[in-house]
């Protein structure tokens, strides 16, 4: 009930009455009194006169479920969504539910994440409400050699979204972390369940810095959020539905279009290219320019004597940016 007032509200520009409200949604003046006091205590400034009725004044930046729907323009992705308070690991309760059943583009969000997860075992730091720690989860018809690709359209449609949203100058490091000026901005974690050829489902982990005025020391040299680099603040909920829109968007060419050539778009964002490398193979350390993105999503490396060696995981330090 609390969903459909907040609607109403919404959709009108001047006060509700309490009894509009309650014979709408044909349940009593109490109801509706207990259902906006419920709103108030989420954050939703409800400004309230005897004679009126309700003025819907100031909406809270939260993720829930409400705000993320609110405007959402998807068929697919986030229609299905589930916002936490607390979470160990936005992409440990979409592995869950994943098993579990839940639908193609499925959302999981959460306020803060106890135990955030970057790759390799290594932490993401997820303090609570200053930054959007979400999931995707999907169900593509593709062999498991194919989830490289979701990898790189997650960072494309999740730098596109930021760069068009809030202006900053947002760029791809290959394969999908986003930074700005040298500095991270975003992190992404996609993980697979997969038996031999088949997927079974692909969990897309995206972190974006929002309202951090400041990190934790141990990465405060190479983290940066939307906040520090514009110097305002940012609702959350309208980037959630920018990233989502994206998402759906390169996904589903990617899904439908034989002939759509996701590389395009992606090299013109990505900033490794042209760029001194170094990539750690085995007991090797692999030196050199990054020269290309090859068709399967490998970055190719051009050694100085000239030979060619595409990764197609691992740690690739990039001149000029965090970490080299
Ligand atoms: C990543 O790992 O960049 C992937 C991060 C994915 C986070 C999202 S949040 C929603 C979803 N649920 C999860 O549990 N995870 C996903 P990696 O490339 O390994 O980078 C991790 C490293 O980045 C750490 O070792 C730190 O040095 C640094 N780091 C940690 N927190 C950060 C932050 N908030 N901003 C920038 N850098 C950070």
């Amino acid at each position: 009930m609390q969903e459909e007032i907040l609607r109403m509200l919404r959709e009108s520009k001047t006060y509700v009455s309490g009894e509009q409200l309650s014979k709408q949604l044909g349940v009593s003046r109490s109801a509706v009194w207990k259902a906006i006091n419920g709103l108030r205590q989420e954050g939703y400034v409800i400004e309230s006169s005897t004679n009126k009725g309700y003025h819907l004044e100031q909406v809270p930046d939260i993720v829930t479920a409400c705000e993320i729907k609110n405007g959402l323009t998807t068929h697919s992705m986030g229609q299905h969504v589930v916002s936490m308070e607390e979470v160990d690991s936005t992409n440990e309760e979409a592995k869950r539910q994943g098993g579990a059943g839940a639908p193609d583009g499925s959302l999981f969000l959460a306020e803060r994440q106890s135990s955030g997860k970057g790759r390799l075992g290594r932490s993401w730091s997820s303090l609570p409400g200053e930054g959007i720690w979400m999931s995707v989860l999907l169900r593509p018809d593709i062999t498991p050699y194919e989830v490289a690709k979701i990898t790189l359209i997650a960072g494309l449609a999740v730098c596109r979204a930021l760069r068009s949203a809030s202006g900053v100058d947002a760029r791809i490091k290959w394969p999908n972390d986003i930074v700005v000026g040298g500095k991270k901005l975003v992190g992404i974690l996609t993980e697979m369940a997969a038996e031999s050829d088949r997927i079974n489902y692909v969990v897309t982990g995206i972190g974006i810095n929002v309202n951090q005025k400041q990190f934790p020391e141990e990465i405060s040299a190479k983290a940066t959020s939307l906040y520090l680099e514009t110097k305002t603040p940012w609702a959350r909920a309208p980037l959630v539905r920018s990233v989502l829109c994206e998402l759906e968007d390169f996904y589903d060419r990617f899904i439908t279009e034989a002939s759509f050539d996701l590389l395009i778009p992606y090299k013109e964002l990505c900033v490794s290219l042209g760029r001194q490398v170094s990539v750690q193979r085995g007991d090797q350390t692999i030196t050199g320019t990054a020269v290309d993105i090859n068709s399967k999503g490998e970055l190719v490396i051009q050694t100085k004597e000239g030979n060619l060696f595409p990764i197609n995981s691992g740690e690739v330090a990039v001149q000029g940016i965090y970490g080299a």
